[in-house]
């Protein structure tokens, strides 16, 4: 029987778990900007896999990696030393500026590490006392969904009914520099983990000057400064990484997503010997972290992100699309405001978190061939692949001006 949107929705519903909700679209190929649904409808993808493809779907260049480490080899483990893996650490490490890398899977199993490493150096280096290390948070972060992830957040959808949690986790406002310095008088405190902007609560900005705030209070009260650039990071907001916009370099730093142009889940955590080596052999580690696989995909990213200049066409494309956002705003009354960095950019719908206007605008985006989706109900991400053009970018915005300027609650 032919598959049809409909009947693969039904496959997943009957067969799969009901932990998301998607958008009822049914995709089955990607190319650079473009994905195509099983009917063979066209649509610019403003989502770009939560910012996990900014070079594009199906990059010949990562594709072709991926093609030739799979015919030589994809994992051994790291019972053994492989061929690849030195080579990447070198090229990844260099390029952001650290004396070592530890390679792993998700931007999640990046967060843990790195809250892994923050509390052994609290304990080998600060000298915190046997579990007493604590690490600040900032309301509204989202960093993946694991029980540490959920103990971090104050969103009840990732927390609710997954008790009890982790404990020596602390929350503060974002962007808030008064309310980190009070808590890192705290002897105990060993790390503050952050996103540069924080993506799934909206694209939520920072004023200027917070991250070197962060930096300044951090070596102040000797305490790790965590950048978590999984969703900000590897060109997204115009820099290589959203910390390069002020004097702030993290002492850890996480990426993920993009790392690997969304072609297989690859993430890593870059910090100094000073830290890194606080985990000894056996501490930590995964069964596919720093495979071949991996090294040969990562390392084709970033050389795509480098050779195409991805992070000045995100930073130039993502002033254009703001100023065109900003024109559209004035003609209805549908939205309240746009925000953003580079292409990492969100539009703040003029009605309650709870209303469905927001998702139903996605909806007449689809119909329009554009595919966005809310996040925290009243605001919707726009995030292209950073490979978008400026002719592309024009046929976009006239999509979602015609879509806002239809719309009908
Ligand atoms: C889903 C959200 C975005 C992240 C940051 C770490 C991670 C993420 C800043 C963990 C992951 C993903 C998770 C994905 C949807 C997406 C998302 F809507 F869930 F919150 F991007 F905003 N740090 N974000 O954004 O990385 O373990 O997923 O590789 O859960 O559906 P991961």
């Amino acid at each position: 029987m032919a598959q049809t949107s409909v009947s693969l929705i039904n496959l997943e519903d009957r067969y799969g778990a009901h932990n998301y909700h998607p958008l009822p679209v049914v995709l089955e190929y990607g190319k650079g900007i473009y994905v195509w649904d099983v009917e063979g409808k066209k649509y610019f993808d403003f989502l770009s896999a939560y910012s996990a493809v900014n070079q594009g779907h199906c990059h010949p260049k990562i594709i072709d990696a991926l093609k030739l480490q799979a015919e030589a080899l994809t994992l051994t483990s790291r019972a053994f030393y492989n061929s690849y893996l030195g080579p990447y650490e070198k090229f990844v490490t260099e390029l952001f500026g650290y004396d070592k890398v530890l390679p792993m899977n998700t931007g999640v199993e990046g967060g843990e590490t790195a809250n892994k490493l923050a509390r052994k150096w609290g304990y080998m280096k600060k000298g915190i006392p046997h579990n007493k290390a604590r690490i600040i948070f900032a309301k509204g972060n989202f960093w993946g969904r694991t029980l540490a992830a959920i103990s971090s957040s104050d969103d009840p959808l990732s927390y609710e009914g997954f008790g009890p949690y982790m404990p020596g986790y602390d929350l503060i406002p974002f962007n808030n520099l008064n309310a980190l310095e009070t808590e890192l008088k705290d002897p105990n405190v060993c790390a503050f983990m952050v996103e540069p902007i924080q993506g799934e609560a909206g694209v939520v900005v920072p004023d200027e000057g917070y991250l070197k705030g962060i930096r300044d209070l951090c070596t102040k009260y000797n305490v790790l400064f965590i950048a978590d650039e999984v969703q900000t990071g590897i060109a997204r907001t115009g820099r290589l990484l959203a910390t390069d916009y002020e004097d702030a370099k993290p002492d850890i730093l996480i990426l993920g997503k993009a790392l690997s142009g969304g072609v297989f889940p690859v993430s890593a955590v870059l910090a100094n010997d000073e830290v890194m080596l606080c985990i000894q052999p056996g501490e930590h580690g995964s069964t596919f972290g720093g495979n071949p696989l991996a090294c040969a995909v990562a390392k084709a990213a970033l050389e795509v992100v480098l050779d195409e200049k991805l992070s000045k066409n995100a930073f130039e494309l993502g002033v254009y699309f703001r100023e065109k956002m900003n024109a559209i705003i004035g003609e209805t009354n549908l939205v309240s405001k746009v925000r953003g960095k580079g292409l990492l950019n969100a539009i703040v719908i003029n009605d309650t978190p709870d209303s469905s206007t927001a998702w139903d605008i996605c909806l007449a985006l689809k119909d329009n061939g554009l595919l966005a989706k809310p996040t925290h109900g009243n605001i919707i991400r726009f995030a292209p692949p950073l490979v978008i053009n400026k002719e592309q970018m024009d046929e976009c915005v006239s999509i979602i001006r015609k879509t806002l300027l239809e719309f009908r609650k």
